[in-house]
């Protein structure tokens, strides 16, 4: 019986051995921009992303989400993924820089952060399948300069053109309920980041949100290829369902509403929040979520507004549910925030902000 736990710890916590409960599969360092400590090299992979914490009354600390599980955990590299498993369920992670992929643009008429995605994705699914974990339950994707154009075309949809050829080439499928829960967003400079959960047994139920397209079917006006992810996944792991919310953001139909009033954005994210909870509860009867009980990653794409917004998110989610703000760039210019969230596991919040 595998129980898959979540805590979000002060940086220096993890590195003082502090981890919960289980044993510790990954973890993803959310650091500060003046924040250089040092990560260790053996153990389970701790990954670097220059996405800075952000705390409503002040600077906040660097913070680290760390995945364990009950059991004993191994860890390794494998076709360029870092990983850690307890044998049942799998956190892994690779980065890639692009200018690794600068001189084979000419070549393959790929831009740089298009092949560096379809290398990222066809080495994570490669590395899954070699160990035995085919069931991915969930993604997250953080990339330099998400709205930035070049070579004619903005970044997250170069972005998404190499992601989706990494499911093809992989005989992936890009729509439809095989389609992972998946968030992508944007920090200053850094390399191309995917981290991602998978099962060994264990399928999950992809949710997708009434109120929305399926973004696998967005319209081409934004961008020559669809986004490859579902709303939402429920992973039925043997101790109970886990909830994974993608990122979500004030989106209905395929249209952006809202432009420019945040805590506007704020109330429509909530209410496709909920809608994917009534919908996740009505697919998955096992278990019945709720708004309270949610863990939430908030990213906020001007630092001034983090207190609006979670005044707002207190308002409309509750006294109970967890907030992790971080400043980074979401992949439409007019959305000003977007959330992403779990529920159905243990959870250790921690985060000293
Ligand atoms: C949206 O709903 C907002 O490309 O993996 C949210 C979650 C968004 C995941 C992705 C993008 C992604 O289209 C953006």
């Amino acid at each position: 019986m595998t129980a898959l736990q979540c805590a979000y710890l002060p940086i220096e916590a993890l590195q003082h051995g502090a981890r919960g409960s289980g044993q510790p599969l990954g973890a993803v360092g959310f650091f500060s921009a003046a924040d250089a400590t040092p990560l260790s090299a053996s153990g389970p992979p701790l990954v670097r992303v220059p996405m800075p914490p952000l705390s409503v009354s002040d600077t906040a600390g660097s913070t680290c989400e760390l995945w364990s599980a009950t059991g004993n955990a191994s860890h390794g590299e494998r076709d360029d993924v870092q990983y850690g498993h307890n044998g049942d369920i799998l956190f892994g992670a690779i980065q890639l820089a692009e200018s690794a992929f600068a001189a084979s643009a000419a070549a393959t008429g790929k831009t740089p952060l298009q092949q560096a995605a379809e290398a990222a994705y066809a080495a994570i699914f490669r590395a899954t399948a070699g160990l035995g974990f085919a069931h991915i339950l969930r993604f997250w994707n953080y990339m330099a300069d998400i709205n930035g154009e070049s070579h004619g075309i903005e970044r997250y949809r170069q972005f998404n053109m190499g992601r989706q050829d990494g499911f093809l080439h992989s005989r992936r499928a890009v729509t439809g309920s095989a389609v992972p829960a998946a968030s992508a967003v944007g920090f200053d400079e850094g390399p191309l980041t995917v981290y991602f959960l998978a099962s060994r047994s264990v399928a999950s139920t992809a949710i997708e949100n009434p109120r929305q397209i399926s973004a696998y079917q967005y319209p081409s006006e934004y961008g020559p290829r669809s986004p490859t992810f579902s709303r939402a996944s429920v992973a039925h792991l043997q101790t109970g369902d886990v909830l994974f919310l993608s990122g979500t953001a004030s989106i209905v139909g395929h249209r952006t509403l809202h432009a420019g009033d945040v805590i506007a954005q704020v109330r429509e994210t909530v209410a496709n929040i909920a809608a994917m909870v009534a919908e996740a509860n009505r697919v998955a009867s096992r278990t019945q979520f709720t708004l309270p009980e949610l863990c939430c990653k908030v990213y906020v794409r001007h630092a001034k507004d983090v207190g609006a917004i979670h005044d707002e998110l207190r308002r409309t989610l509750g006294d109970t549910a967890r907030l992790l703000f971080l400043k980074a760039d979401i992949c439409r210019r007019d959305l000003l925030m977007e959330i992403e969230a779990s529920a159905g596991h243990p959870l250790d919040f921690a985060t000293g902000i």
